[in-house]
Formats: C-alpha cells, structure tokens, sequence
C-alpha cells in the first residue's frame, strides 16, 4: 500500500493521528512507522476498541454454568493401567513414523524473573548450568535418536527476542539438532491503545507495539510456513510447551498416544492444583464445552469450593497441548478464531504535543491471545493427569514459589528419584534433595525407565560415563 493511501486509511479510521509528527521525521524514521502501521489491521482493532475498549463489559469473562472439567487420571490415582500403556504404544508407534515436531513458545519477556535476554538462554540445570533451550534441545534430540526418526522443533520467538534466539542457537551449534530440523518464526503484535481506543504512540516514529500473547501461535505458525512444512514432512502433530519449564516432557508418547487413540483435535495436561491460590488456569466445562478460565479470572471462592475432600476445580493447567496441524490451520485461518484479552498496562508513550510520558498507573489498553481459548473449538479434547515432580517446575520469579531455586532442587530431586529406580543408592533428605549437586543429562535418560537402561549400560562397561556428573 502506498504511504498516501497508508495514512488516508489511518484518517478513516479516526487513527490519523498516529502520523501527526510525520513532516518532522526523517526519511528512515518515516519508514519505520510505515512499516509498523502496514502491521496494523484497523478493522481488527476497531472492533477490540468496541469489545473490549469502549464496552468494558465485553471483556468479563463468562463464569456461567462452570462445572470442573473431566480427566484421565493417573493409573497410580486409579487410572486404567491398560489405557495408559495402549496410548504409550500409540505415541510411539505414531513417533516412529515421524508424525510428531515439537513446539515452544519462547516470546515472552521473562520481565518477572528479571533477566536481560531470551528465556530459553537462562542457564538452569544444577551442575552444568544449561540453559533451558539446550535442555529442551537435548530432550528433543533423544527422542528422535530413541524412535529412528530425527524431530523437527518449532521455535516462536517476538521482535524483542527473534535476532537474539537465532544467534544462540547458533553460537551452540543447534545443541547437535542440525540446522535444518530448528525453525524459528517471530509472532505477530499489537497495537496498545488509550482508553479512547487511540492507538499509542511509543515514540514520534514509533507504535506502542507489544506480543500478541502466546495464542498468536497458531496464526503465526501458519503465517509463517510452519504449517505448510509440517504437511510437506507428513508431520500432523504438534508437542506444545512454554519456554520456562525444563521438567517438561517435550515429547511425551503416551500423551500423544492418548491424543491420538481419541481423535482429539487439541490435547492437554493438567495437575491437581496444589492450592487454591495456585497461579495456573483451571480446566472446567461450561455447556458441555471444555475451556480454562485462568485463575486471576475465577474468583477465589470459587478457587476455594472443596468436593470430596479436595479442591472441586483441581484440575491446573499447565500449559502443555498437543494440537492437530488441522485444527490449528482452521483457527489460524478464521473460520473460528480465539478472542482477544484486555489487560490494562501502564504504557509509556508520547503525548499530543510530542513530550514522553511515563505513566504511574494503567494509561491504556493491550489486547492478547491465549492459546487455551482453543479448547472449546476443539473437538474430542482430552486432558489427562500428569505427575507434578515429573512435568511441571517452572522458572517464573527471581525468589520464591517457581524461581531458580525451586526448579533447580525439582530437577534435583527428579535425578535422584531416576537414579534410585535405577538401583543406584543416592543420599538424599525427607524432601528428596541429595547432600551434593547432580546432574542426568537428557541423552542419558530422560524418564525413569531411560535412565535405568542408560545405567545398565553404564555398568556393562564401567569406562564410559556420559551425561551423568556430580557436581
Ligand atoms: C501461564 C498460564 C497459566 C499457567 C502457567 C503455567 C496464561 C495466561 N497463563 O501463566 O494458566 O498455565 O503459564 O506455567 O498463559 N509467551 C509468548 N508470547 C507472548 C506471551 C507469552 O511466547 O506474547 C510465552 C512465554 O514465553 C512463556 C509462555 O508463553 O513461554 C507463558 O507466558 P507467561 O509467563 O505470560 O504465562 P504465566 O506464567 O502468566
């Protein structure tokens, strides 16, 4: 599009004034701000400012007829053993032939746990210091190596973090997955606006841009040729986590299996909710839709009710899907689509006359996805339980619950537990945390019964010892 007709478009839709500083801009400065507004879908952002602006009622979220969601729980919580190792056998076999990649969503700012970089490069393993894209990596590579079918893993990334990402991995060599098999894409943005709904301006050249949140996956996944490479590779599954867990199981067989043998379009895991105050999204049904209210969106009476002894709405959500490359490509492509979040922010900006502004409380408006606002479209969702110590410790806030330390004594803890039931005799206290630092490499075993195996080895031929240290 053209500028003149770039700005006209602005004008009609009473956004002209994003370019009301434009006769003082440079020529480069001019096209930075063209660029970014050609990013802009003003029609999408005149309905949000009708929605979820202008209407603030729009963005209550409806807790009508919210009853606790079904799941598949653990055998060793009364499960059915059989189902559990039928869907192993599915995942595997569906592994086998290459059907799976795995997927993570690594935009976020990390603005919490206070570190300068991408997430994925903060270093958490209690001895060797990996960062968490290497133990991501590391789990990955195993699963291929263990299946005879090397996975691809998709890796989203935002402006913020996009150059910085790409560089690490190669600075590390892909941590051995090769090149070809790591594909980064960025996710798309959104303008913030006032409580006018007038788009912000960060500086005289700039939108007040930010992350359209992690649900921008699925349409950034087929914005940017993801999907169309999973379907040219017969790849029809997507592993889903998040950037700041590294207990997770990247690739995990019996939960895709489960996926698979239900025909689900879109999977989940869930734990029983330590406590009520927990900060994770509830799974619940409404109308016989499954969907998750996240917890700052249910109100703590609700958070509090008891039902046979233990909390009614147990069922956490940990962030960990599988999704079908079809589903995704039909809520990518808008035949249904997830709805935008209000989430007020202090935004700094500059005022009308030009001066900075830095804001002391809320001045407007960002708009967000979440990738949870799938569920409901989803058809056949399935969530099963999943062991807390085994799948979910993540690295959040710089001190207290979920920070490096609480994740690096989970990880700890996991080792000693892998290496017992492995017949190895570790020390360890009433909490399960060993007298010294210890560390299993993924390549090593990456569940109980890998470790196991990789120690009998280990003990066949006494000279070799990779990836197991003592620190
Ligand atoms: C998320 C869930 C919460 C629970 C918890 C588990 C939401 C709203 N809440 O809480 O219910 O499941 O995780 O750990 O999701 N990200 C992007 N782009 C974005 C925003 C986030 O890639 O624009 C990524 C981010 O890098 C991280 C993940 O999404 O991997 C989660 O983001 P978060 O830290 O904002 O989520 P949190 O901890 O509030």
């Amino acid at each position: 599009m053209e500028t003149s007709q770039l700005i006209e478009s602005f004008n009609q839709a009473g956004q002209g004034h994003v370019f009301r500083f434009w006769n003082e801009l440079s020529p480069a400065e001019q096209a930075q701000l063209a660029d970014q507004a050609r990013e802009v879908d003003l029609s999408e952002v005149a309905r949000l400012n009708d929605m979820l602006v202008r209407n603030s009622k729009g963005a209550a979220v409806d807790l009508t007829d919210l009853e606790p969601a079904p799941f598949v729980s653990l055998p060793q919580n009364g499960g059915d053993a059989a189902q559990w190792s039928a869907a192993r056998a599915a995942g595997e076999e569906a592994l086998r032939a290459g059907r799976v990649a795995a997927f993570v969503v690594a935009g976020g700012q990390g603005t919490r746990l206070g570190y300068d970089g991408p997430k994925g490069t903060f270093k958490v393993t209690p001895v060797l210091q990996k960062p968490l894209f290497q133990v991501f990596a590391e789990k990955i590579l195993a699963a291929g190596r263990r299946y005879g079918k090397p996975l691809h893993w998709f890796v989203m990334t935002s402006h913020a973090n996009h150059a910085a990402t790409e560089a690490f991995f190669v600075e590390h060599s892909f941590f051995g997955l090769g090149a070809d098999r790591v594909h980064f894409f960025r996710q798309g943005r959104m303008p913030a606006v006032g409580f006018d709904g007038k788009i912000l301006l960060e500086t005289k050249s700039s939108l007040a841009l930010s992350p359209d949140g992690h649900g921008g996956s699925l349409r950034a996944l087929d914005r940017s040729g993801a999907l169309e490479l999973m379907r040219r590779e017969g790849i029809d599954v997507l592993s889903y986590f998040q950037v700041d867990n590294p207990l997770v199981r990247c690739i995990d067989p019996t939960f895709i299996g489960f996926h698979l043998r239900a025909g689900a379009e879109m999977s989940s895991k869930m734990i029983p909710k330590a406590y009520p105050e927990e900060k994770v999204g509830v799974f619940c049904s409404q109308r016989g839709k499954q969907l998750v209210i996240e917890y700052s969106d249910l109100p703590m009476e609700r958070q509090r009710e008891v039902a046979d002894g233990r909390l009614r709405f147990i069922a956490g959500s940990i962030a960990i899907h599988v999704f079908n490359r079809s589903f995704i490509e039909r809520m990518a492509r808008g035949a249904d689509a997830l709805p935008f979040h209000r989430a007020d922010k202090k935004i700094p900006c500059v005022a009308a006359d030009g001066s900075p502004v830095k804001p002391e409380k809320a001045n407007g408006v960002k708009f967000e996805l979440f990738v949870f606002d799938a569920l409901p479209f989803a058809s056949n969702a399935v969530t099963i339980e999943t062991p807390r110590a085994d799948d979910f410790s993540p690295v959040k806030n710089a001190d207290g619950v979920d920070s490096p330390q609480t994740c690096r004594d989970d990880q700890l803890r996991q080792f000693v537990r892998w290496l017992r039931a492995a017949g190895v005799p570790v020390a360890a206290d009433s909490t399960g945390l060993p007298p010294f630092a210890l560390e299993v490499s993924p390549l090593f075993g990456d569940d109980e019964a890998s470790c196991a195996a990789s120690w009998r080895a280990l003990a066949a031929k006494p000279a070799v010892a990779p990836g197991l240290v003592l620190g």
